[in-house]
């Protein structure tokens, strides 16, 4: 038999899945076994993540698996980046890790920039400016802290850590720390010492597809593993693995991964370090095989999530309640108010709705009122947003683009393609929407031999997923909204 069994743990910033894969040369089944919220607390004045709760939904998601299927022979954990937890010298954790919508960078990043300057940064790291980046997190610790430090553990490493008991850092996830140094290949350890964060806690770089360990002898039992799994480094990027997972068949495609966020752009061989490249913020991210994303991050659906929370409307994949809403928006006037999908006065939890309302009316825009209207509104300025930054990463990047892949859960807002499709001017392919899960697989099929080159695994991925077309029609001109 040649179906290789895997399980793909995929934490996204609002969701998590355990996701048990099957394939072969001309197989890819996935099925998602267990899902769970992932919902961040605060404790006295930090945004954390529950660390905890995630993990209890990692190891119940794989005795899942394990029970559907007792082939199940090799793990890998993806997540959102630039996150982390410190590990003193006794490995423990020195508190929970902190989400990086928290406020406690507040100001570190223009600092810094000051101090270092955007050329030198950007020349070294090719990563865009984003307050958020590990780089300001780790500042925003404080000298004492980082002294106590052993080593810092990204999301996915500290997850693989707690699942074998294995240190290190995935090759994909360290680049966006804006401590990596993307021409070399290797952690930006001068630029990490000249800002007083110790080179030691910067720990062994793997790649894609390396193990990294079996399960540890308590979680065999809960999962129910007699030693055979394999834990192996995914593509630990969430957006790394989205991007393998992307149903191209030629070199003239961009992407939009979108979820939480909208990761926006084009995968490229080499990185893009012109200054004209870092004032538009594009970033130059290490993707599976050595490839670079040359993308850009845009809000995503990050306040139409924030806004049916406070509406305490459920936001999930099968409610029938927000089918309706978005039903309700697909019925609302194109193009009526929008806002600049950069506008930083939205990054932070809370309040969503009226903020929307305050961005229109201080542009002196028709103020949405009702929930249909905020919605629109929403979908508008994404779709403006996706658009502009398809157009600027091809012209950055000099790569022509005939067609724009959607993949992710929010591809499944068709409200969002069509619109994406006619701002873009381009046909857009949505789907896969567990793109992040199926990147993850086919990087664990691929190391263990069960399929070739990445080529061979986007094209198991294009003649087995379903995909829908969205043409760019429609009469409106989207071509001031942009430019604007
Ligand atoms: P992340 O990985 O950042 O947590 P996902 O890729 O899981 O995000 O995407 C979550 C988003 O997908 C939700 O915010 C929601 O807007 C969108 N979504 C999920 N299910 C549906 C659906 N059935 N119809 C339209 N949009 C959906
Ligand atoms: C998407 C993502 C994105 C990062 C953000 C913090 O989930 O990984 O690529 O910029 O989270």
């Amino acid at each position: 038999d040649e179906t290789f069994s895997a399980a793909a743990v995929d934490l996204g910033a609002s969701s998590g899945r355990v996701v048990l894969g099957r394939i072969g040369p001309e197989r890819l089944e996935a099925d998602v076994v267990h899902r769970f919220a992932n919902k961040p607390y605060r404790d006295d004045e930090r945004l954390c993540w529950n660390l905890g709760e995630l993990f209890d939904g990692i190891v119940n998601g794989l005795a899942r698996a394990r029970a559907a299927d007792q082939g199940l022979e090799s793990v890998a954990v993806d997540s959102w980046a630039v996150d982390y937890g410190l590990l003193d010298a006794d490995g423990s954790l020195l508190g929970a890790p902190v989400h990086y919508r928290d406020s406690r960078t507040d100001g570190i990043m223009d600092t810094i920039r000051q101090r270092l300057g955007d050329e030198h940064l950007y020349a070294i790291t090719g990563l865009q400016f984003l307050p958020f980046n590990t780089l300001y997190q780790l500042l925003a610790e404080g000298p004492e802290r980082l002294e106590r430090a052993a080593t810092i553990l990204l999301m996915p490493d500290l997850l693989t850590h707690a699942l074998t008991g294995a240190v290190g850092a995935e090759r994909t996830n360290a680049s966006t720390t804006q401590l990596y140094d993307v021409s070399r290949g290797e952690w930006a350890a001068e630029l990490a010492t000249d800002l007083g964060i110790p080179r030691r806690i910067l720990p062994d770089i793997h790649d894609p597809g390396d193990p990294r360990g079996r399960l540890l002898p308590e979680l065999r039992e809960r999962v129910g593993d007699d030693g055979r799994i394999m834990v192996r480094a995914a593509g630990s990027h969430d957006t790394a693995s989205a991007v393998a997972a992307v149903p191209a068949l030629g070199e003239r495609f961009a992407y939009i991964s979108c979820g939480t966020w909208s990761l926006v752009g084009v995968e490229l061989d080499a990185p893009v370090l012109s200054l004209e490249s870092a004032a538009a913020n594009f970033t130059n991210e290490v993707g599976v095989d050595g490839t670079i994303r040359y993308l850009r991050n845009v809000i995503g659906l990050w306040p139409l999530q924030e806004c049916v929370r406070e509406w305490a409307v459920d936001g999930g994949s099968a409610s029938a309640e927000f089918a309706e809403l978005l039903e309700a928006a697909n019925r609302e006037p194109a193009l009526r108010s929008v806002f600049d999908p950069d506008s930083a006065e939205l990054l932070s939890p809370g309040d969503m709705p009226e903020r929307i309302r305050k961005l229109c009316a201080d542009a002196g825009l028709p103020v949405p009122e009702t929930r249909a209207a905020v919605v629109r509104c929403i979908l508008d300025s994404l779709a403006i947003g996706h658009a502009r930054a398809v157009r600027d990463a091809s012209r950055l990047s000099g790569r022509a683009v005939d067609v724009v892949h959607l993949v992710g859960g929010g591809s499944q807002n068709r409200l969002l393609a069509q619109l994406t499709a006619e701002a873009t001017g381009l046909p857009v392919l949505a789907g896969p929407t567990e793109a992040t899960a199926l990147g993850n697989l086919l990087v664990q099929a691929r190391a263990a031999g069960v399929l070739g080159s990445q080529a061979e695994a986007r094209a198991l991925v294009a003649a087995t997923q379903r995909i829908e077309r969205f043409e760019p029609a429609g009469g409106l001109d989207w071509s001031p909204w942009i430019a604007a």
